[in-house]
């Protein structure tokens, strides 16, 4: 049988109501076997309030004069007891009238059925709305929250004053990310609310790639397995912050298990269905349940409602089983002459046996018990959300009755004719009609909208549990979830503190993997989610420089990574620099030779007039000492940073003071071995005019000249950046342009030294007294095996002692010249000058320069 309120007699309006008076039903006994409707205990006083808030609202309704004048709206109101079956009994009760002992009032009476107000629960409101739907009898939800009833395709006639769940999971992710969590447990209750709730949450969750450390059930029906596999998870796991998605009534068993495992320290984010429950909220449940924060519909006032619900005693009606067991469960006593339990308790309890209490209480009521000393959620009027939402719900029920009753005929809604629908005698879908588009404003001056899915937009207030100075908790209001600008908005209050329930009283820090720190990367662990993973060095050459990098950043090719592999450092540049000591060194000996060079021009200079200096050809001489300079200063090119113009012009200078050179030597050679000839042939050969072998310079020079121009033109040498040398550094070279010009460039250089060595070879037998010929072959001799040992060194040696190389082949080269073309004959001027007479030169030497 169905327990509940009916008040419909002299009325012609009825609404209907479902609210859970009790939490849950009796299991049958097993001997009866034929059914019965199942009797429920646990009594629940907020569903009590919930419905006496319809009765207060029909009252209030009726007595104003602006909304439905003329009717007057009766109720009738049953006892889901928290279950579907319970619910779906009504519903079917509502659409046939048929119930034992109870007045067949929707056909007999006259009173006629506008429309249903709630089922509280998500489970048993979309079991009656199945049933409800097929007729499109009107069913107005106040806590029914779960996102499929918005299917109208499914739930044609179900409307609600209470946002969807959809809003509250976004919020929560919203919340998660607020606090940086990325690691989340979560609790369903096993019915319709926490199954979909949890869903949406989680895909939430997934598109904001935060993860899920594990999902478990709450049982509805006590069971040892279910139970500890939850226990199991939450203990186990390294997740801190858990969302817990469920009712209240199926919350309690779940709280006793926290407080039985001693399972603290842990985040709960709390649905909006326990987070104000004075079941959940009890101060020895704090040190478990501490700290939670969740949200919750903005409160609000009722005015008179306090009145009306401290105006109820049972004395005034004997039939009135449920306010006799409101006053015995309250009171802890029996109503005398009554045969309602008390407190009775079906459920198998944790210790796995199932105790039938059907304890009556030995004290009788008196009637006198003062409900002022009471503490009850009954009588608290300090949290109305979903009461208001009651409220809202009958509200929108009789505002659709009333713009159906004022519908003018011929201006009426419904086609053919635009018809109206008249009360009492109206069709379910005609009150729908109204009902859909419904907009009006409450008591307290928000607007309520009615959207095409039935739905209304959600504000929440995001609370936190804190124990104020009596010892009890206060749900501390610490931000709201609020839409603004066409989106939703979560704001966290700055400066209020937030509770947490944690060791060191800070927010909780709920990973899988602490963040990754620079210098490593995140390495996925195979099939386990996103948020767990493994911190992986850089490689070499990459570096990751913020926390919690996916990937290593490749440094540029000038970089190396430092220690840490967290930052790219410039690699070090080398080159061989004027003020180290082999660079400086190298400076000193190229200066010197120079200095020796002009030296030794000096002495030709005032010597000028001797037959030494004039013997074959004084002007070569000083071509030659000028092209030593010029070899010797091209070395400093080879130091210092190179730039594309130092590089450009080291080889040209280098190879263009070397043609310069040999070719001076050779017009010397040339020279000396026509001397030979003539001395050897006795014929009359005439010796070289000086002229030609100005000639023969001239050529060479311009030769070398044009190809080095190409070569600058065409295909210039350019700095470059070694790296592959070495890997820490980079080594700054020339490279060589065009390999085949730098061969021709040297190539004509060789090719002179070739002619020099081959004439003076041939020559060197001539006989004259500081032995020309003897010197200049042993010079072009020690001339080539410097630059054939350079060669092997030069590619053998790395970084810049190639230049270095480079540089000794140079000035050992051009010493070498120095020593074996001037040194004896300034020897001779300076230190032999009895030598340095005509005779002695000798007549066929002066010859030579006819
Ligand atoms: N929606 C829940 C039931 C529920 C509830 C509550 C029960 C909500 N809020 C407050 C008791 C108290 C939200 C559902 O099942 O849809």
């Amino acid at each position: 049988d169905l327990n509940g309120y009916v008040d419909a007699k002299n009325h012609s309006l009825v609404i209907g109501g479902l609210f859970p008076i009790h939490s849950r039903t009796i299991p049958a006994n097993e001997s009866i076997l034929e059914p019965v409707s199942a009797k429920c205990e646990g009594f629940n006083f907020r569903g009590f309030r919930w419905m006496k808030t319809m009765i207060h609202t029909i009252k209030e309704i009726n007595e104003r004069k602006d909304i439905l004048p003329n009717i007057t709206l009766g109720y009738q109101i049953f006892d889901t007891c928290f279950t579907i079956s319970k619910s779906v009994e009504a519903a079917l009760v509502f659409l046939t009238g048929q119930e034992e002992n109870k007045p067949n009032f929707r056909n007999s009476t006259g009173a006629f059925l506008a429309g249903i107000i709630g089922a509280g629960g998500s489970s048993l409101s979309v079991a009656a709305s199945r049933i409800l739907g097929l007729y499109y009898l009107p069913q107005v939800g106040y806590a029914s929250t779960c996102s499929i009833l918005s299917d109208k395709y499914q739930f044609p006639s179900y409307l609600r004053t209470i946002a969807s769940d959809k809003i509250q999971s976004e919020a929560m992710v919203r919340l998660i990310q607020h606090f940086g969590w990325v690691w989340i447990g979560t609790i369903a209750a096993d019915d319709d609310y926490g199954k979909y709730g949890v869903k949406l949450f989680k895909e939430n969750m997934e598109n904001a790639n935060l993860c899920i450390a594990f999902s478990e059930i709450i049982p509805k029906v006590y069971s040892y397995e279910k139970m500890q596999r939850a226990v199991d998870a939450i203990k186990t796991s390294t997740a801190r912050v858990i969302v817990l998605y469920a009712s209240d009534i199926d919350l309690s068993p779940f709280a006793l298990e926290m407080v039985y495992h001693n399972i603290t320290d842990r985040t709960w984010i709390a649905s909006e269905a326990w987070i104000t429950s004075a079941l959940i909220a009890k101060p020895e449940y704090f040190p478990y349940f501490g700290g939670s924060i969740g949200f919750a519909i903005p409160r609000t006032d009722i005015p008179g409602l306090k009145e009306f619900l401290y105006d109820v005693h049972p004395s005034k009606d004997p039939n009135d089983v449920l306010t006799i067991e409101f006053w015995q469960t309250a009171f802890n006593c029996t109503w005398p002459n009554s045969n309602v339990p008390y407190n009775s308790d079906h459920r198998v309890n944790m210790t796995g046996k199932e105790d039938r209490l059907h304890a009556m209480s030995d004290t009788f009521c008196t009637g006198e018990e003062k409900l002022e000393d009471l503490k009850n959620t009954y009588l608290d009027v300090s949290q109305l959300r979903i009461t208001n939402n009651v409220k809202q719900a009958v509200y929108s029920m009789a505002y659709a009755l009333d713009s159906l009753s004022t519908c003018e005929e011929g201006r009426g809604p419904y086609v053919p004719g635009n018809t109206c629908a008249y009360i009492p005698d109206f069709e379910p879908w005609q009150l729908m009609y109204y009902l859909k588009t419904l907009k009006f404003t409450t008591h307290d001056g928000r607007r309520i909208e009615i959207d095409e899915n039935g739905d209304v937009t959600g504000y929440y207030d995001i609370l936190n549990w804190q124990l104020d100075d009596n010892g009890n908790i206060a749900f501390v209001k610490v931000g709201e979830y609020v839409f603004t600008n066409s989106m939703f908005e979560l704001v966290i209050t700055k400066n209020t503190t937030i509770f947490w329930n944690t060791e060191s009283s800070e927010c909780p820090h709920s990973v899988c993997a602490d963040v990754c720190l620079p210098g490593t990367r995140r390495g996925i662990r195979q099939g386990e989610p996103i948020c767990c993973f493994d911190c992986i060095p850089c490689a070499d050459g990459y570096v990751s420089q913020e926390p919690g990098q996916r990937k290593c950043k490749q440094c540029g090719e000038d970089y190396l990574t430092n220690a840490q592999k967290s930052e790219c450092v410039l690699k070090e540049v080398e080159f061989l620099a004027y003020d180290e000591p082999l660079g400086f060194t190298l400076v000193i000996l190229s200066i010197f030779g120079a200095l020796a060079v002009t030296a030794v021009t000096v002495v030709y200079v005032v010597y000028r007039h001797t037959p030494l200096v004039n013997a074959n050809d004084r002007e070569l001489s000083f071509l030659i000492q000028v092209s030593l300079i010029i070899t010797l200063l091209s070395s400093m090119f080879f130091i210092g940073k190179p730039s594309d113009w130092s590089c450009m012009a080291r080889h040209v200078t280098l190879a263009l003071g070397f043609s310069l050179c040999l070719s001076c030597i050779l017009g010397k050679t040339i020279s000396l071995f026509l001397a030979y000839r003539i001395s050897q042939s006795k014929t009359r050969l005439t010796s070289m005019h000086p002229v030609y072998r100005k000639i023969v310079v001239l050529i060479s020079v311009l030769v070398e000249t044009g190809v080095c121009a190409a070569y600058l033109v065409l295909e210039p040498p350019r700095v470059y950046k070694n790296m592959e040398a070495q890997n820490t550094k980079i080594i700054l070279e020339c490279n060589e342009g065009s390999i085949e010009f730098l061969c021709s460039v040297f190539g004509i250089d060789i090719f002179l030294a070739l002619l020099c060595s081959l004439t003076t070879s041939v020559a060197r037998q001539l006989p004259d007294n500081y032995y020309e010929g003897k010197c200049i072959t042993f010079g072009m001799l020690v001339f080539f095996m410097v630059w054939i040992c350079f060669v092997p060194v030069y590619l053998n040696t790395k970084g810049t002692f190639k230049v270095a190389v480079e540089i000794f082949a140079i000035l050992a080269s051009s010493y070498d010249l120095l020593g074996c073309i001037f040194a004896p004959k300034c020897f001779i001027i300076l230190l032999r000058p009895k030598r340095n007479t005509s005779e002695i030169v000798g007549e066929r030497i002066s010859t030579l320069d006819k």
